[in-house]
């Protein structure tokens, strides 16, 4: 197959973002009455406006032609059928397993998973019971109050924010925690208040040899030890969630307290599997099973809807017109909800850790823009913020707005301030306010060009009734799909992660140097530098 931009579909793009150039989104909605209810689409829960993207019918079309000749449909069959996409670590990316219903198949390596995937949510099921109705005791007999989860990427990110998105439906007489960092105040920040006697932590790591996790893990088995004395304490408050049993064992967790996964789950997509063990604590195995249901409904969505209505497929498509024929660099994440408020930081990883690359699965350096960069806060607060580089700055970002139509916390008028912020946003984002309109509203000359907004600036909409286990399941599915998409449409392998390793191999070089004032340093003189400063004495 050529070369991406060698597609005659990437090139009729090309040539249509020339003769667009001048086209504003005034111009698209002026000769287009329909176009707001037109451009959008609804899948499992979730309104997808896209209109206020810089794009037009044959847009659309072309970039469903680029879609077709980069092979997504046989892409997403490939990945239904379990074989290893993940081609440079040959394994398979089947978090869509991870959400089946009992009667699936789902086939990797010839053997059907998805009576584990369930025999693990059963057991997961079962210890959540235990804790929260206070039958699973600690050692020295109280109920547990406190759950701490330990682990970091893929193991903290999304149970952090799932817990955060389902606080509403959560236990509230239990205390949550998550420990990631491997700087000693994070773990010391997080068990302050906390009892030993009542606490469990669910140490949750992929490969079990995570250098800050086991750090943190080590940290809380002395913790726990220097209150309560015996070594066989241990298993009454640890749990492990990880693929690597004999690790867990050398740690001195029981194998019997470990739940398990494979690994065709890669970190960033694991929030549904047994690493959502914190999750299900939370907001117990009903609202689980409720959310993994909403992974559900968008992963059918995706596969059988047509591209031209596939709520996934768009918003990926959109993306790449924007990152590689509009110029757009970054990509806010515009929350417009508080429970999401750690939805940004979660879509930072599942995002740049997988399309951030520059090299196609085949080894060759990719010739356009990949990964825009991704970031955001919740709104309001952006707006009086960032919102400012949003309207007025020299760099172009596109914007997806989240929303709910029903708070779980309605107080007054303040969900109806809520939405209409975030409309507004959109709506000033489009269209702007030229210099006769500033003008006319009688602004004195000089302020003329910094009241002008020039609009023209893409975003999304997204809504859904209000915030469930169920929608949360939809949206996060919703960009895991976009995700891969965009990384067919790139030709990168997005489930592989070499970038974070070279740091990794030189921080365990200057682990030891930090620690022996004496040993020769041969690194460049601003790294020795840094070292000598900063060794204990
Ligand atoms: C995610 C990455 C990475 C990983 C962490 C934790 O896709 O692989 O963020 O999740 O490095 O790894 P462990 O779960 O193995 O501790």
């Amino acid at each position: 197959m050529p070369g991406r931009t060698a597609l005659p579909a990437w090139k009729a793009l090309a040539a249509h973002a020339d003769a667009f150039a001048n086209t504003h989104l005034r111009d698209l909605f002026g000769s287009d009455p329909e176009r707001g209810e037109r451009l959008t689409v609804e899948a499992a829960g979730w309104y997808f406006d896209y209109s206020k993207n810089r794009v037009a019918d044959d847009t659309l079309r072309l970039l469903v032609d680029l879609a077709d000749a980069c092979g997504l449909r046989a892409r997403i069959e490939t990945m239904w059928r379990g074989e290893k996409i993940n081609s440079t670590e040959q394994r398979a990316a089947l978090h869509v397993a991870l959400r089946a219903s009992a009667g699936e198949k789902f086939i990797v390596d010839g053997e059907d998973v998805v009576p584990e995937v369930h025999a693990t949510l059963a057991r997961m099921a079962d210890f959540s019971e235990r804790v929260r109705s206070g039958a699973w005791r600690g050692f020295t007999g109280k109920p547990i109050r406190a759950i701490v989860n330990i682990g970091i990427g893929g193991s903290d990110l999304g149970p952090v924010m799932a817990c955060e998105a389902l606080r509403h439906y959560s236990r509230r007489d239990l205390v949550f925690r998550f420990v990631s960092n491997v700087d000693g105040t994070d773990f010391c920040e997080a068990i302050r208040d906390l009892d030993p006697a009542q606490t469990v932590f669910v140490v949750s790591s992929k490969t079990f040899t995570t250098q800050e996790t086991l750090a943190n893990a080590r940290a809380a088995r002395a913790w726990l030890l220097r209150a309560l004395g015996e070594e066989c304490a241990v298993g009454r408050h640890f749990v492990a969630v990880s693929t690597n049993a004999a690790e867990v064992a050398k740690f001195g967790i029981d194998p019997a307290n470990m739940f398990g996964f494979r690994d065709w789950v890669g970190g960033r997509f694991s929030m549904d599997s047994a690493i959502g063990l914190s999750t299900m604590l939370a907001v117990g195995a009903d609202n689980f099973r409720a959310m993994l249901g909403g992974f559900h409904a968008m992963d059918a969505h995706f596969r059988n809807a047509p591209f031209a209505h596939n709520l996934p497929v768009l918003h990926a498509l959109l993306s790449v017109w924007n990152a590689n024929f509009l110029g757009v660099e970054s990509v806010a994440i515009l929350p417009y909800d508080q429970y999401l408020k750690r939805f940004p930081a979660y879509l930072q990883q599942l995002v740049m850790e997988s399309n951030g690359k520059q090299d196609t699965q085949h080894g060759e350096r990719t010739d356009y823009a990949t990964s825009p960069v991704f970031w955001g806060e919740p709104g309001t607060n952006g707006q009086h913020s960032f919102f400012q580089l949003l309207h007025q700055g020299t760099r172009r970002v596109a914007c997806d707005f989240i929303g709910v139509r029903e708070s779980l916390n309605p107080l007054g008028d303040q969900h109806e301030l809520l939405l209409a912020n975030l409309i507004a946003q959109t709506e000033a984002l489009a269209f702007g306010k030229t210099a006769a309109q500033v003008r006319a509203e009688g602004s004195p000359e000089r302020l003329v060009p910094h009241r002008t907004f020039d609009g023209n600036r893409p975003s999304n909409v997204l809504l859904a009734e209000r915030i469930t286990p169920a929608s949360l399941g939809a949206l996060v599915a919703l960009y895991e799909h976009s995700v891969f998409v965009q990384g067919v449409i790139w030709d990168i392998d997005s489930f592989d992660q070499w970038g974070v390793e070279l740091g990794k191999q030189l921080a365990a070089r200057i682990v030891p140097e930090l620690h022996d004032s004496n040993a020769p340093l041969a690194h460049d003189s601003s790294t020795n530098a840094l070292i000598r400063r900063l060794r204990k004495t």
